[in-house]
């Protein structure tokens, strides 16, 4: 494979068309006039049974068509939904049911479902609708979770979803022998992801062809259309998903399928007419899924030189009303925790709670935000107590370059063990620490502190499981206008894929970059795919698109080695024209990939030049075929990618910040980022991923918080109250530098980059925040009143 293109910062070709506002979401679906549209009642309570829902006062509303509660779902659909990744340790699981059955969970549970002519009219009607409600006392929070004076789900004793517990060995008895021990206990707040395009979804129902079309704004479109088929009794084939532009999914969109993506499709079968649903940012809020929120124990043993001999981590995971995916976060959290450091023993036991809040789902970063503070926190803690600098304890503790594949003794999610591949730890420290001027900051804090200005250095390390299984798929299609269409089953959120995946297809095929289509996120074109999450694509459809793009170069090669008559190996691919190798393009033996695909089909079409409509076909040398006698006709390749094992990233974030004397204000005057995701396909769409985690990051170690109240109403439902950072809060500039460890995983040496950004946030500030204060944070985020009441109590 040549390699012009990979590791090139090529524009993103989707741009131009994202940023002059001529994305396509699912709101933007225009399917046919007399669409119907939804609104969802929802419930105000955040516990409560139903005792009676009246609806009478509906179907009279001139426009209203139908509407839906609990007791109208019939089969699947009145089972609850699907728990997705169930886990061994998931004793009591639990799921919501598309509309609340007799009691509700959460404020903003589902409880009635309206279909009317439009928005309006739908919401009028909801207003309509009359529930009587017996409250229940409350869960709010992961203290009153542990508390368990009160039970979310009847049946589940303590409200405990989940226990586990991973030991490498006998802590006790390490932790007994180390010399120095220290505690921590820590927090770290619930937030949301809020991508800017909320959730939303088109069906259309075709009578004639029994078939239903689905257009949904998911991460995973085959996994909504398992769910819609088996819940609405129908056969896989006989739904289409298809996922248009997508306006950020951050993880929230990974959880499949919400209730309104099956009562959309619902309704579209039983009226026979096109139903839209579009949720306003409120219904964003408090009915789709939050995540971090974690109540956790620190115990480490240690040495002289900060050497981790013990390493004992209790956490409290809320898991909100249900559990719709799994352990996941929990599970990573407790595995991923150790980011490049080897303690000698280390044991986590972890819990995950139910509360009356809404769920909790993977939300960038998935579990190693929390994960990294823990970790990072204590690192800072062992500096602290041994007056080291907080580098020199992460050195001593880094799993070394000659060590990988490294196996740190714990079983991931998927029941295989943790290894990590490749990296280069002790490399990278070296480079971040340059990058932010870590050695001369002691200087420049003395010299601020001079000018009665109080700054701080921060720093926080990670890795990070990419690019999970099980597989991922590729279909390459070399067209006869010599234009290359590719498909990959995954749906595309924003990080570049279009270009990122031409740039692959341009190095393995040898086209030209600019015919390059990738198409994402349908199931018509790719019916076998998992989704985008887990920084995932790079990994998993890289990797299908290289192999897949292999197999139609050897068909390229084969057909043209035949046409020109030269052997295969003697031929080379440049610019999408193949030619004998070392001989002059012009005057030389040619043919293009265009002209090959129109060999690859024995029934050949004449064109007329001018107007390039077919004038006549004839059928190929019946003698001698222009393929290979097993051959099908056209000019594609197909392959499917599925690794043995995550592929690790890694990086390590480093954050000056400045507070303010009196106000308490926190400001940032310089970030910088190590990163190594391997083989970078693109370092400027990597850089990307990386600002827009970094911004994700800072909102989540500064601003945002879910403001539940003691009756469990969220307070801060709408971007009025959620401080989600503006441009003016997020670093002017990020300093990024990469290494690149190549996973030996994958055929490219590609890891994930998507969620690398986010993962030390709350670690590096509460590092950074603590340094210029003289007193160690425990909880994040940090506001500046948070600061100021802290202060006080230091003082
Ligand atoms: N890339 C690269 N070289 C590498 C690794 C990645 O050039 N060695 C490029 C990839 O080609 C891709 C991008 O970086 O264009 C991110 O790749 P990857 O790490 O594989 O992540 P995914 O594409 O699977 O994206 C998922 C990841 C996750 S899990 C979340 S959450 C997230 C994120 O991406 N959500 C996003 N970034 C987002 N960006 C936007 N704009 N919107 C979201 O919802």
């Amino acid at each position: 494979m040549t390699t012009k293109l990979m590791g090139q910062p090529v524009q993103r070709t989707e741009d131009q068309r994202l940023l002059r506002g001529r994305g396509r979401y699912a709101d933007d679906v225009a399917v046919s006039p007399g669409t119907l549209h939804c609104a969802v009642l929802r419930s105000p309570h955040a516990h409560a049974r139903i005792v009676d829902i009246d609806v009478s006062g509906v179907l009279d509303v001139d426009g209203v068509h139908a509407v839906w509660t609990y007791d109208d779902l019939t089969g699947p659909m009145a089972e609850p939904l699907p728990l997705l990744i169930p886990h061994p340790a998931l004793t009591e699981g639990r799921t919501q049911y598309a509309l609340a059955k007799d009691r509700v969970n959460y404020v903003g549970e589902a409880i009635a479902f309206v279909v009317a002519d439009d928005r309006y009219l739908a919401e009028d009607a909801v207003g309509r609708i009359e529930v009587a409600y017996d409250l229940l006392p409350p869960v709010v929070g992961i203290d009153a979770a542990r508390a368990a004076e009160h039970l979310v789900h009847d049946d589940v004793p303590g409200n405990v979803a989940a226990r586990m517990e991973q030991a490498t060995g006998d802590v006790e008895a390490a932790m007994a022998k180390a010399p120095h021990t220290l505690t921590l206990d820590l927090t770290v707040e619930r937030s949301a992801c809020t991508p800017l395009e909320g959730r939303g979804t088109v069906a259309r129902w075709d009578p004639d062809t029994d078939r239903l079309q689905v257009w949904t704004s998911t991460q995973t479109s085959t996994g909504v259309r398992a769910v819609v088929a088996a819940k609405l009794g129908l056969d896989l084939g006989q739904v289409d998903v298809v996922t248009p532009d997508v306006g950020g999914g951050f993880g929230v969109k990974i959880n499949h399928p919400w209730p309104e993506e099956l009562l959309v499709p619902l309704a579209a079968r039983a009226l026979g007419r096109t139903v839209k649903f579009t949720e306003d940012r409120r219904e964003h809020f408090i009915s789709s899924a939050h995540e971090r929120g974690q109540v956790q124990h620190v115990e480490v043993g240690f040495d002289d030189d900060g050497r981790l001999l013990a390493l004992d981590v209790r956490f409290w995971h809320d898991h909100g009303a249900y559990i719709p995916y799994g352990l996941i976060v929990p599970i990573i959290t407790s595995t991923q925790l150790l980011g490049p450091y080897k303690p000698e023993v280390y044991r986590v036991v972890f819990e995950s709670l139910y509360t009356n809040t809404v769920m909790v789902t993977p939300y960038r970063g998935a579990g190693r935000p929390q994960g990294c503070y823990a970790m990072e926190r204590t690192m800072d803690a062992i500096a602290g107590f041994l007056g080291k600098d907080r580098t020199e304890v992460r050195a001593a503790n880094f799993i070394q370059p000659d060590e990988f594949p490294y196996d740190q003794g714990l079983i991931f999610q998927d029941g295989r063990e943790l290894e990590y591949d490749s990296g280069d730890y002790p490399a990278m420290l070296e480079k971040i620490k340059a990058l932010v001027g870590w050695d001369d900051f002691p200087a420049y804090q003395q010299e601020m502190a001079a000018q009665g200005r109080r700054v701080g250095i921060g720093l926080a390390c990670y890795v990070e499981g990419t690019g999970v299984g099980p597989y991922e798929g590729a279909h390459v299609h070399i067209e006869t206008s010599g234009k290359v269409k590719v498909a990959t089953g995954l749906t595309t959120q924003g990080q570049g894929h279009q270009t990122a995946f031409a740039q692959l297809v341009a190095d393995t095929l040898g086209c030209r970059f600019e015919d390059v289509e990738v198409v994402t996120g349908d199931t018509r074109r790719m019916p076998y795919a998992v989704g985008t999450f887990a920084s995932r694509a790079a990994v998993m459809s890289g990797s299908a698109i290289h192999l897949a793009a292999l197999r139609a170069r050897e068909k390229v090669l084969r057909i043209a080695a035949d046409a020109l008559e030269a052997a295969e190996d003697d031929l080379e691919i440049n610019d999408g024209v193949v030619s004998v190798k070392g001989n002059p393009l012009d005057g030389g033996a040619v043919i293009d990939l265009g002209t090959v695909a129109v060999l690859s089909n024995p029934l050949r079409y004449a064109f007329d030049e001018k107007s390039r409509v077919a004038t006549q076909f004839t059928v190929g040398d019946p003698g001698k075929p222009p393929v290979a006698e097993d051959d099908e006709p056209g000019l594609e390749g197909k392959d499917f990618y599925s690794p043995e094992r995550s592929t690790f990233a890694s990086g390590m974030h480093a954050v000056i910040v400045e507070t303010d004397p009196d106000t308490a204000e926190i400001s940032i005057l310089k970030y910088a980022v190590v990163h190594d995701c391997g083989r970078l396909i693109n370092p400027m769409i990597v850089e990307g991923q990386i600002h827009g985690g970094v911004a994700q990051g800072v909102g989540g170690a500064l601003y945002e918080r879910m403001a539940y109240d003691e009756s469990g109403q969220l307070l801060n439902a709408s971007f009025m109250d959620f401080l989600m950072p503006y441009v003016t809060e997020v670093p002017d500039g990020i300093d990024i530098d990469h290494l690149e460890t190549p996973s030996p995983l994958n055929p490219l040496g590609i890891k994930g980059a998507g969620e690398a950004g986010v993962i030390p946030s709350a670690a590096v500030f509460a590092s950074a925040i603590s340094d210029a204060e003289g007193f160690a944070l425990t909880a994040m985020p940090i506001s500046p009143s948070d600061l100021f009441t802290l202060r006080q109590e230091h003082s």
